[in-house]
């Protein structure tokens, strides 16, 4: 035992030994912040393998450093230095962690009000006992040089051997994003969320990745002036559709509910997946909202999101300007840019409260810092509700009918009106086929390919919970005093995988073209004004650019003070030019450009040499389609916002938000308001109403599909069901 001591201390003393030392020390400290501080959604053994070997290539690069220094008290003094670094920078994520749920991002270091509130007064409560592990380490390195039980190596490193170190670090540093790459395609491109590259490759490597990303959009933006606005408004004053009379100030101030449909297409709706020769209804819901006199209803609205998916369509919806063409916005310019969004718009004409509900981390998308410059009051993420686990989740997020029942104690306390959000999710990609106990039932499709086969049920599931919801706004007195917007946010059958989906919607995987791809990105779009008969379906042609201004129309807001690009969907004066996110990529109700080809619309038939008068046509759409990409470009990554007065609605604050303890800012809210305040809880006399929330499983719906076989040799319903369904027969007859 002694012996090996010995040995260890020896090995100390020397210049490598010393470097492995601190190494380890650092690699150790990392583990425990992994484990005890951060919540890095690790799942599987490959990302417990990827989060054990993340600090070592870029620990060992720096602190390996030091070994090109020949004076032995530079060496000792770079060496911990660099150690010390590691360290500090590991801490102050630790305590960062503590109070944002997120990391320390070079922006937020940049803007020193975020990180006084971050790292302020506050910073010391948020300290922790076992915070000493992060520390235990000095004072036993100090002793034992002290004591000199490890000495100092006089002899100098060969020069050689440090390179030897540099290059076998770096090789180890592409390993781990190579590996990264592989658990995550596109992670640093896409940025899905910090969390994502901290797991996957480090603190370090976080650093330089955020700092990356400050640079590249502190490039352009230094580039821009107010000048730059000229053009901009000049657009926007020329594009701007007026709104509808018939249809203006409908739902003035009434509470806004948005509902976002997780990867729902329009093709869902008014589908019946045939399963064993029967018809079975996916959304039997949203169908009855999509036919209701109450409901403004737009089957050929197309999603224009691009790498920033779900964020990009958030982008849109809430700011009426695009996502990027490169990357998600949220993620590269959310928590800087000054932003005119709906929250903060809305907060200005008379609405009381603001929030968005979500069953996934709140880091997810940046979403915890964007939402603050959109003027979000409060952010109900994952932490608010029922703690995930296998039996109530899939990939990304709290089951919807659990996040919307656990979202009514929080909604039924905020002040109205209100203007609240709910993402859904459990309708995500890679949509299982295994639901999970009693939402077991409806059936998979039978392709060969899997996420389409589950792609179905989980859309079933959402629909019912949506139902829920609905349900549960009648009864408690919020609905006819609300209104309630749907919409898909992206297509959930990607194009590769369209052609097997062809056959399900009488289509040929055969012939299947990029128009049939490009008709396939329609999403549906509602708006449930209760009480009103003057709801239809309404073809118009349009995008999710042109959300938000519908909705100001309908709330009786004038937009055309504000920055936004797209056009009021009711108004006479849409033009009918959906703009996808890639440029030359179009739908009109004439013609389609899809991936390098064009069609007619109706048809579908192909233009190969188009006549002149066709071509300038097309040319002027083409144009204007890439125009008003670029104008929203340049405001978005000129952060030109910070220049127009012209709306009048100031600056939003965002250092006043904070998401961490909303219920007792609710309540405190309340309280102050006494008689005055207009929360649901209020209204009614104190009395809670979760209890009215009801959501009963599939097979509580669906009572006939499982009745008992009438004979013994029946077959299961489908394989993905059979240890609930061993026993039942399907329902066909
Ligand atoms: C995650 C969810 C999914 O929180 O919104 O985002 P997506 O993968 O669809 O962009
Ligand atoms: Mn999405």
């Amino acid at each position: 035992m002694k012996k090996t001591v010995r040995t260890m201390l020896r090995f100390m003393s020397t210049r490598l030994g010393f470097v492995l030392t601190l190494l380890s020390l650092y690699w150790l400290k990392t583990m425990w912040a992994y484990t005890v501080d951060f919540d890095l959604d690790i799942k599987g053994l490959y990302q417990v393998f990827l989060a054990i070997i993340n600090p070592i290539p870029l620990g060992l690069l720096l602190i390996g450093l030091a070994l090109y220094v020949k004076r032995t008290k530079l060496f000792y003094g770079l060496s911990i230095g660099i150690y010390l670094i590691l360290f500090a920078w590991l801490v102050s994520n630790a305590i960062y962690y503590r109070e944002f749920s997120d990391f320390v991002t070079v922006n937020t270091m940049l803007a020193s009000s975020s990180v006084s509130a971050g790292l302020g007064e506050a910073a010391l409560e948020l300290f922790r006992p076992w915070d000493l592990v992060y520390i235990m380490d000095f004072p036993i390195l100090i002793f034992l040089l002290y004591k000199k039980y490890i000495r100092l190596d006089e002899r100098i490193f060969n020069t050689r051997a440090s390179f030897a170190v540099t290059a076998l670090s770096s090789m180890l540093f592409s390993a781990n994003l190579f590996l990264a790459e592989i658990d995550r395609p596109e992670l640093l491109t896409r940025g899905f969320s910090n969390y994502y590259v901290v797991r996957a490759l480090g603190l370090p490597a976080f650093l330089g990745y955020s700092g990356n990303q400050t640079y590249s959009a502190n490039k352009e933006r230094s580039k821009a002036s107010a000048e730059d606005l000229q053009p901009v408004e000049e657009y926007i004053a020329s594009h701007h559709a007026k709104p509808n009379p018939e249809y203006y100030g409908i739902a003035k101030g009434r509470n806004v509910i948005y509902i976002h449909l997780e990867s729902f297409q329009q093709f869902l709706i008014d589908y019946k997946l045939v399963s064993d020769g029967k018809e079975y209804e996916v959304t039997p819901f949203l169908n009855s909202l999509y036919h209701s006199n109450s409901t403004f209803a737009f089957p050929n609205v197309f999603n224009q999101v691009k790498a920033g998916k779900t964020s990009d369509a958030e982008t849109m919806i809430e700011t009426g300007l695009f996502g990027l063409n490169q990357g998600s916005f949220m993620v590269n310019y959310g928590g800087t840019n000054t932003q005119q969004a709906a929250p903060f718009i809305l907060s200005q004409q008379g609405y009381q409260s603001s929030a968005v509900f979500h069953g996934n981390a709140g880091s997810f998308w940046n979403r915890n810092t964007t939402y603050k410059q959109w003027g979000y009051h409060y952010f109900f993420d994952s932490s608010y509700f029922t703690k995930q686990d296998e039996t109530n989740s899939f990939q990304y997020g709290l089951n919807d009918k659990i996040m919307f029942k656990d979202s009514i104690k929080y909604l039924e306390r905020m002040q109205q009106p209100f203007y609240a959000k709910f993402i859904t999710v459990s309708n995500h990609y890679p949509y299982t086929t295994s639901l999970i106990g009693d939402e077991v039932g409806f059936p998979l499709a039978d392709t060969k390919d899997e996420t389409i086969n589950g792609y179905f049920a989980t859309a079933n599931y959402l629909d019912a919970a949506v139902k829920s919801f609905f349900d549960y706004l009648k009864a408690a007195g919020l609905y006819d005093n609300s209104v309630i917007v749907l919409y898909g946010d992206h297509y959930g059958i990607s194009n590769s995988r369209n052609p097997a989906l062809a056959p399900l919607i009488d289509k040929n995987s055969e012939t299947w073209s990029s128009y049939d791809n490009a008709m396939l990105q329609r999403i549906p779009y509602m708006v449930v004004v209760p009480g009103t008969d003057k709801g239809k379906i309404i073809p118009t042609y349009g995008g999710e650019i042109d959300m938000l201004p519908t909705l100001e129309h309908l709330l009786g807001i004038d937009s055309s003070k504000y920055l936004q690009v797209g056009q009021d969907l009711l108004s006479d004066e849409h033009q009918q030019i959906v703009a996808f996110r890639s440029s030359n990529y179009f739908v009109t109700p004439k013609y389609t450009s899809y991936s390098g080809r064009t069609y007619y619309t109706e048809t579908g038939e192909e233009i190969t040499l188009p006549d002149e008068s066709t071509k300038a046509e097309l040319d002027k759409i083409r144009e204007a389609a890439n125009t008003q990409l670029k104008m929203s470009d340049a405001i978005q990554t000129g952060d030109l916002l910070r220049f127009y007065t012209a709306d009048g609605l100031g600056r939003v604050d965002a250092s006043q938000f904070s998401y961490n303890h909303s219920m007792k800012a609710l309540k405190k809210i309340e309280e102050e308001r006494g008689e005055q305040s207009t929360s649901l809880y209020s209204k009614r006399g104190k009395q809670s109403s979760i209890d009215l929330f009801h959501s009963p499983t599939y097979k509580a719906l669906h009572p006939e599909q499982f009745a008992p076989a009438p004979s013994s040799d029946n077959s299961s319903l489908d394989d993905a069901n059979s240890s609930e369904n061993s026993s039942s027969s399907n329902a066909s007859p």
